[in-house]
């Protein structure tokens, strides 16, 4: 398709950003699609209106935070469990966020899952266009502009979303990266076993009360982020807390996600570690956990993160979100709420129960805005007087 066909088709004639969206969708083709096409502007509906791009901040600010992601060495996590857990907990306190190097999840079986992705995402749109759709029951589908509905733009990502839950998904994935896929997600859901008992221990409960939360690697997304013309004026994920209740996530070289550290309230940069797997932890835990800064003694706290888009080179990443089962049918009914053990007079409830639906924010029409974690904002429980 060239270029000028699809600018004037597919953005700058379409009524509105909805219809915009309708007509990009049609392409079937996503991101890369309109890349592979020759354009040389960012079109209509990833663009950001000037104040939202430096509220999300699309370019690098001139003066670094100082404040680096910690590293956490998993290994020998036998004989050094306690040095470990202590470390999770510092770093999910401080910023939400950690890499861990020594996981046990093998460099090649990385490197395969990263090569098999990529063949998915720059194989002819014909090829992968039967996979693109939103229907959220679809066990595995290609889309652009996942997650950004409610928002007035884009992001400048094509993703895969993969549900492995049950075992017998994994036939529904494409065959191009099947095998790597059920390989790569097997060994994340045996390190996602280990990191759950680890944060329990962290927020010093005893590892069997993961049965209160049955965490499960629920959902794997193969982020495919082409290079983008006009960096400045887009953004490759707009910041955003994951609804997860811990997120375990692959990046490759190119860098360019980074998360928001609250004491310095400045962005940090999550560089790529070669054989490293990058930990945030989100907003179910907080949630169920009983976290707040004030009332869990700064325990735990969901990582806002975003990522740049780049001129040069395509980025990859791949994001295991853990949660408790999703069931579509109970989205909206089924409640979540704080570990009963972890309520006491003492410790309030710090939030409402939520359902699913609640934490993704698809309940609340007007959650844009000012607010750093407006989902959480929305569900916190005000008391007369804090309780520490
Ligand atoms: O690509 C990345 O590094 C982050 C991806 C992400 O935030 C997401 O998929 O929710």
């Amino acid at each position: 398709m060239a270029a000028s066909s699809v600018d004037s088709l597919y953005f700058d004639n379409a009524a509105d950003s909805e219809e915009a969206a309708r007509l990009f969708d049609e392409t079937k083709g996503g991101v890369k699609g309109l890349v592979d096409s020759g354009i040389t502007t960012v079109p209509k509906l990833f663009r950001l209106s000037p104040q939202t791009a430096s509220q999300y901040g699309t370019t690098r600010s001139k003066s670094p935070c100082p404040f680096a992601v910690p590293v956490i060495d998993m290994k020998d996590l036998e004989s050094r469990r306690a040095v470990v857990v202590e470390e999770i907990r510092r770093a999910a306190a401080e910023l939400g966020m950690f890499q861990l190097v020594n996981h046990g999840v093998e460099v090649s079986v990385m490197e395969d899952m990263m090569a098999e992705a990529r063949q998915f995402h720059e194989q002819p749109t014909e090829l992968k266009q039967g996979y693109y759709s939103r229907d959220v029951t679809q066990k595995a589908r290609f889309i652009s502009g996942y997650g950004a509905l409610r928002r007035s733009s884009f992001n400048w990502v094509d993703t895969l979303l993969m549900t492995p839950a049950p075992s017998d998904a994994q036939d529904h994935l494409p065959i191009i990266c099947r095998d790597s896929a059920t390989i790569f997600i097997g060994r994340i859901r045996e390190l996602g076993e280990t990191l759950s008992q680890l944060l329990s221990l962290a927020l010093g409960l005893t590892p069997s009360t993961n049965e209160f939360i049955s965490t499960n690697l629920t959902t794997a997304n193969l982020n495919y982020y082409p290079p983008c013309p006009e960096p400045e004026v887009a953004i490759a994920a707009n910041p955003h807390f994951d609804t997860s209740t811990f997120t375990i996530l692959l990046q490759d070289q190119v860098g360019g996600l980074q998360v928001f550290h609250e004491g310095a309230a400045d962005w940090v940069d999550v560089p790529s570690l070669h054989g490293a797997l990058v930990v945030n932890i989100g907003n179910m835990l907080q949630v169920i956990f009983n976290c707040s800064q004030l009332l869990s003694n700064n325990k735990m706290k969901s990582a806002e993160h975003k990522v740049f888009a780049n001129a040069i080179v395509p980025r990859q990443s791949v994001a295991c979100f853990f949660m408790p089962p999703i069931d579509f049918s109970t989205m909206s009914t089924k409640m979540y709420g704080p570990i009963k053990e972890l309520v006491s007079e003492k410790y309030p409830a710090v939030y409402r129960e939520a359902s699913l639906a609640a934490l993704w924010g698809s309940l609340y029409p007007d959650l844009e805005g000012s607010l750093r974690n407006p989902v959480l904002a929305r569900l916190r429980i005000a008391y007369d007087k804090e309780v520490v």
